[in-house]
Order: C-alpha cells, then sequence, then structure tokens
C-alpha cells in the first residue's frame, strides 16, 4: 500500500520569487491591490460591522451575510506579504511600507478580536442581526464558512509573523465550534472551508482534534441531511424573512430540482464514498476535496485518494474549461453535465480556479503526480491571472471564454468573494514552487526564484532562473552545503513535446514517455549534488487545440494556445467581428513580440510579452457592397433605397474569400485595453481535418 503524504511543499519563507513576468504581478500585487482592497473593506461597511460589534451595538450590519470573509481573506493575504517582506527585502523604503502594513493588520486584528463573543462565537452578522439564531441555517448562512476563513487568516499570521493574537481568536472560535458539534451543530457546513482549514489549525497547534472535527464535517456530508430538515422549519431558521422568505428560502433555487430537494448544490447528495462525479457549487465543491485532501494528508486513508482522483478525473476530462475555469453555470454557480461548457456565459468563478489550485496542490503532495502540477500551472496562468487587471484593482468574478464586449473587470462586488481570493494567492505564490519528498526535491513551476531547504539532512539551495511564460529556457543552479545525492525532479509540461535537459552541459537522457504524456511528467536527475548547473528548455510552439466533440459549440473551431497560455482574439486588435474569421491554420503561426500591446499596459513588460499572428479565412466584402448610393429624399427609405441595400443571401458562386492577418494576447490579459469583442474558441480549418 502506498504511503501518504508523498511530498510537502516548501514553504513561503523558504522561496523568494525574483523574475520579470511575476514581479511586477506580486509588485502590484502587494503595493496596489492590497491597499485598494482595504479601502473596499472600509467602504463596503466591512470592517465597521467589526467595529460596531465591539461597540456593543445591535443591527446596522452592511453587506453580504458573509462579508467578515473579505476581511479574513484580506488578513490572510497581509501575512503573506509581511512573511515576504519580513524574509526577502531590507531597503528603508521595503521597511517602511512593512511597518506600515503590520500596523494595519495589527490594528485589524483588535477590530476582529473586538468582536470576538465571550464565549468564542464571532460572527458579525449574526450578532447584529441575528443574535438568538446561531447554527440555526448551517446551510445559507456560512458562520462555518467565515470561521474557516478566519483560521486561515490566523494560521497565515501565526505562521508569518510568530504573533499568537488572531491564532488565539481562531481557537478559541474553534473549540466553541467543536463544543457545538454534537448540539446546534449537528450537521456539515453548506459551504465548505472551515474542513481544510481546521487541518491547517490542527498543524500548527499540534491539536489532532481539529483534524477530527473536519472529518466530522466530512463524513456528515450527504447523510441524514440536516439542510433538508432546515427547510422543513424554513420560518424558524436565520436568514428567513417574513416579507418574502429572504435567504433561507432563495435558498431553495439552489437545492431543490423539480420540486425535489437535492442536496448537489452542497455536494450533500450522497456520502462522500459514493460520489463518482463532480457536482453542485463549484467553490464549495473544490474546497471541501481540498479538505478532504488535507485529511487524507493527516490520515494515510488511501480510499479517500481514491475518490479523489475519480473526481478529478470527471473534472478534467468532461468538466474543465481550456482555461482550468471550472463550475460552467451561473445558475447555481456549478458544474453541471458532462461537456456542457458554454463559452459566451461560461461562469468559471475566479473563487472556483482558486479552489482548483489549492486541491491540485494538495493532491500533488499525496500522490506525487505531475498532472495535479500542472493542471496548477494551466489554471495559474489563464483561469485565475484573468482574474484581476494588469493595474490590480479590477476583478473578474465570472471569466467568460467569449464575450461581445460587454463584460468587464469591476472594481468591487456586493459579493467580494474573488477579490480579496486573488490577492491571497498571489501573495501566497511562493508555496507552489517546489515540494519535497524524502531523497527528493520537486521543482513544480517555471518561475525565477530561490529555494532553501534541507534535503537528506544536507542544507540546499536552489536558484531557478525562467523565460516563463513566454519564452523556453530554465537554469537552476543547486548549490549543496555538501556534495550531497538526491534526485532533483523536473516537471515536464504536459504542452511541452521537445525538452531538453543538460547538468553542466552534459544532456540527460529522457524517457519518451515524459515527453509524450498528455498530462506532464517529472524527469528525474538522481546523482551527487554539489555546485551544479541544470539547464532545461522546454521548447514552446503555438498549438491549436481542439475540444471532444460533445461540446458541441467548439465543433470546428480551435483555441490557440502556447506553452502554458491560452490565447484569445480581442476585437481591439482585430478589424473583422471575431465570428467573421476561419484561422488557416496550415499557414502556420508568427509568434512575434507585443511591445506596442505591453507598452500599454502598465505592469506588463512589452519587450516580453508575445503575441501570435496567423492568417485567417475571412468573406470578403466586395460582394456584399452595393454600388448605388441610397437615395434619402426624406425620412421614408424610397424603392431606390431599398434596391441599393444589399442582398441578405447570395449563391454560394457568387461570393469570395480572402485572407486577413489576425492577432492573439494571452487570455489573461483580456479586457486590459478597449472594450470589445473576446473569443477563445476561434473557427479554424486545418487540411489534416
Ligand atoms: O458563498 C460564498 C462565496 O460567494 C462563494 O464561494 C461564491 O461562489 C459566492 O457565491
Ligand atoms: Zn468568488
Amino acid at each position: 500500500m502506498e504511503d501518504f503524504p508523498h511530498a510537502e511543499s516548501i514553504g513561503l519563507t523558504d522561496v523568494t520569487i525574483d523574475e520579470q513576468f511575476w514581479n511586477s504581478w506580486l509588485e502590484t500585487n502587494r503595493e496596489v491591490t492590497l491597499e485598494y482592497q482595504y479601502e473596499q473593506l472600509e467602504s463596503s461597511g466591512c470592517l465597521e460591522n467589526f467595529r460596531r460589534v465591539a461597540d456593543g451595538k445591535t443591527g446596522g450590519f452592511e453587506g453580504m451575510w458573509f462579508a467578515d470573509s473579505d476581511a479574513y481573506k484580506w488578513l490572510e493575504a497581509a501575512s503573506y506579504v509581511l512573511a515576504g517582506e519580513d524574509s526577502n527585502r531590507g531597503d528603508d523604503r521595503s521597511n517602511a511600507r512593512r511597518n506600515e502594513l503590520q500596523n494595519r493588520v495589527d490594528e485589524t486584528i483588535d477590530l476582529v478580536a473586538g468582536a470576538q463573543d465571550e464565549d468564542g462565537y464571532l460572527n458579525t452578522y449574526f450578532t447584529l442581526e441575528e443574535p438568538e439564531q446561531r447554527w440555526t441555517n448551517l446551510n445559507m448562512m456560512h458562520e462555518l464558512y467565515c470561521a474557516g476563513h478566519l483560521i486561515e487568516a490566523a494560521v497565515a499570521n501565526y505562521r508569518s509573523t510568530g504573533y499568537r493574537s488572531l491564532l488565539d481568536v481562531a481557537t478559541r472560535f474553534a473549540d466553541h465550534i467543536d463544543s457545538r458539534v454534537d448540539d446546534e451543530i449537528d450537521g456539515s457546513p453548506g459551504h465548505q472551508e472551515i474542513e481544510l482549514a481546521l487541518v491547517k489549525l490542527a498543524r500548527v497547534t499540534g491539536e489532532d482534534r481539529y483534524v477530527d472535527l473536519a472529518k466530522t464535517f466530512v463524513d456528515r456530508r450527504g447523510r441524514a441531511d440536516r439542510f433538508e430538515r432546515e427547510f422543513e422549519r424554513v420560518e424558524n431558521i436565520a436568514g428567513y424573512d417574513p416579507d418574502d422568505g429572504g435567504i433561507a428560502t432563495d435558498a431553495r433555487g439552489a437545492f431543490y430540482e423539480d420540486g425535489e430537494y437535492d442536496g448537489q448544490y452542497a455536494q450533500a447528495h450522497a456520502p462522500l464514498s459514493e460520489q463518482e462525479t463532480i457536482e453542485g457549487h463549484a467553490v464549495r465543491a473544490v474546497y471541501f476535496y481540498t479538505g478532504v485532501a488535507a485529511i487524507a494528508a493527516e490520515t494515510g486513508d488511501g480510499d479517500l485518494v481514491t475518490r479523489l482522483e475519480t473526481l478529478w478525473e470527471n473534472m478534467t476530462r468532461k468538466r474543465m474549461y481550456v482555461t482550468g475555469g471550472i463550475g460552467s453555470s451561473e445558475h447555481g454557480e456549478r458544474f453541471t453535465e458532462d461537456y456542457d461548457l458554454p463559452n459566451k456565459t461560461a461562469y468559471a468563478e475566479t473563487c472556483a480556479a482558486i479552489g482548483s489550485l489549492f486541491w491540485n496542490q494538495r493532491l500533488f503532495e499525496l500522490t506525487g503526480n505531475a498532472k495535479y502540477t500542472d493542471l496548477i500551472e494551466r489554471t495559474l496562468y489563464n483561469g485565475v491571472l484573468s482574474g484581476v487587471s494588469v493595474d490590480g484593482t479590477e476583478f473578474f468574478y465570472d471569466n467568460r471564454l467569449e464575450s461581445s464586449g460587454d463584460h468587464h473587470r469591476r472594481g468591487w462586488f456586493d459579493c467580494a468573494c474573488c477579490p480579496p481570493n486573488v490577492t491571497r494567492l498571489l501573495a501566497s505564490l511562493e508555496e507552489y514552487l517546489y515540494a519535497a519528498s524524502g531523497d527528493s526535491l520537486y521543482v513544480n513551476q517555471y518561475i525565477g526564484s530561490t529555494v532553501s531547504t534541507t534535503v537528506e539532512d544536507c542544507a540546499v539551495e536552489l536558484e531557478q532562473t525562467s523565460a516563463f511564460p513566454w519564452g523556453e529556457d530554465v537554469t537552476i543552479d543547486v548549490r549543496t552545503a555538501e556534495p550531497t545525492t538526491f534526485s532533483l525532479e523536473l516537471r515536464v509540461p504536459s504542452w511541452c513535446s521537445d525538452a531538453t535537459v543538460r547538468v553542466n552541459g552534459e544532456p540527460i537522457s529522457m524517457n519518451e514517455d515524459v515527453l509524450s504524456s498528455d498530462d506532464g511528467e517529472y524527469v528525474t536527475i538522481e546523482r551527487e549534488w554539489d555546485d551544479d548547473r541544470v539547464e532545461a528548455t522546454f521548447a514552446q510552439s503555438v498549438v491549436p487545440m481542439r475540444t471532444h466533440p460533445a461540446v458541441g459549440e467548439n465543433c470546428g473551431r480551435v483555441a490557440l494556445t502556447r506553452g502554458p497560455l491560452v490565447y484569445c482574439l480581442e476585437g481591439v486588435d482585430n478589424d473583422r467581428p471575431l465570428d467573421q474569421y476561419s484561422l488557416e491554420l496550415d499557414r502556420g503561426f508568427d509568434s512575434r513580440g507585443g511591445d506596442e500591446i505591453g507598452d500599454s499596459l502598465e505592469g506588463v513588460n512589452g519587450s516580453d510579452l508575445v503575441v501570435i499572428d496567423c492568417e485567417a479565412t475571412v468573406p470578403s466584402l466586395e460582394p456584399w457592397d452595393s454600388e448605388r448610393e441610397p437615395v434619402r429624399e426624406s425620412g421614408t427609405p424610397v424603392e431606390a433605397d431599398i434596391e441599393a441595400q444589399p442582398p441578405l443571401y447570395q449563391p454560394d458562386e457568387d461570393v469570395r474569400d480572402e485572407t486577413e492577418s489576425v492577432t492573439a494576447v494571452p487570455y489573461f490579459l483580456w479586457d486590459n485595453r478597449a472594450p470589445g469583442e473576446m473569443a477563445v474558441w476561434i473557427r479554424g480549418t486545418s487540411s489534416n481535418r
């Protein structure tokens, strides 16, 4: 039997990212987005809710009933930034900024602590609005979800700063929950989150009972359904509004299908052990399975791992966009059916892509399988990065794969779950790059960075430079305190069919399977390491991708990809309405520097940005043009006017096609310039079809 977990990711404080592409995103995240979001927390009333509770006021809650979680995600992000600033920098400017951020974090922690009830309970919506109704609506009111985000923030803060203030608050609340779990909280949370957070809390406190609590929530889901019972007494639970039923009855829309209760929305349709397909609300699903994976890592339960692999296969083979986005329907923000992946109405919530990253990270740690780290790369560059504007102040909640020009990022949302989620993810990106397992050191992502760790009791430092995502070359300098034998595991991405790896100039032979894998594989370099250089080249060519024909909408269409990036056409770069183009795939592609585009986008270095030009067939407009000028004598069309209009239909033999060049840009960059059309899936033909 296999032992779980297989590997452990190397933490934030041991890794420093330093690379042109990511530096600009991370700097914007630290220096613009974090500050911007704090202002939003203030102006949306989120922080005021905590103040009101601390001041003993009642009523006057502002925002969504789970708005506390926005503040917690911000605190988590800020804590990661503090950890990075502490260990990585040291100049006057960054020290001043660090002190300012530290003060703000401390003030926010004081606010949160001030809102905690004497018995450890903490939720500003309930304390201000429905103090008698705690734990009556597990299904929709998100007390456990908010608790989970509080715990995550607290763990991040403790790990980053060593201070216990927020951790003590979170622990008291977790203990309160633990003490009620067989009484008022006799179900599982409607929105998962606390499960994964409790495992983090267990790790940091050394208290296994938090893993047991997480396991209780997992085991209860889909059995003796508390959610169903709540709907039977909906007038008596939190969130009920006598005028219109309120949140309590709105939830029926998500939990009932054709008048019948159906727990799919919250993955409560069956016990986990019987779930074969990934269902329901996408963020709930991936947070849930992240929690399950975290539990499996603690308990070594191989059945859980097998179950998760089944669900992952269903998601990635039948229910995931090419960008890694998941949850295709706005109705219920959820997974629907196999191959139901509409482009224009794609929901693909940013939080869901981030949750998928969390889940894939845990699956990699459990199994050591490259397919998970490979999907992290795809989702990060496409499904997640699209969620934030280049200037760091606008956000997509839903990430469409096609737009007529009416879908834009926004500065904030009433339901503001996504913006601070991107911020905490980017602020902790270091955690996704490297992992260790016994005598193996994994390089999971090609992002320029240094990592200091220990392998086989020997101090090891890797210094990586990477040209990703625009270029192909990676170098890794390996330095060890003394000559030590271990395996360096380099991920060969699924998109790469031509890779070379050399150590100190000597080529490493690679098994054909590694290069032909659809999922990505690791190439293992086992040797005695001392002071050595690894040079790798992962050839990036433009690959037009097709979809399984069951996704009818994409038949005859291709998505252009290059390396880890998915590309799209935007109206701003192309003259015709996008639907008029049919790419001539046999004529090849020209990947060129997109200086003119990059220069216009603050934060993206124009000299590196790669855009793709290719030829496309478009209908010649000539046969459709009228030679006669329309005659207008009055406001009413005369006969001559009507004749001057081009016909709507013409025989095929009378019309012609011509060729025009089109330009595709990385999908994550769309809607950063002039508003207009966008499409990922473009009609395209080639001689092999
Ligand atoms: O319900 C909390 C968060 O708000 C969910 O994760 C998102 O999908 C949004 O509904
Ligand atoms: Zn969200």
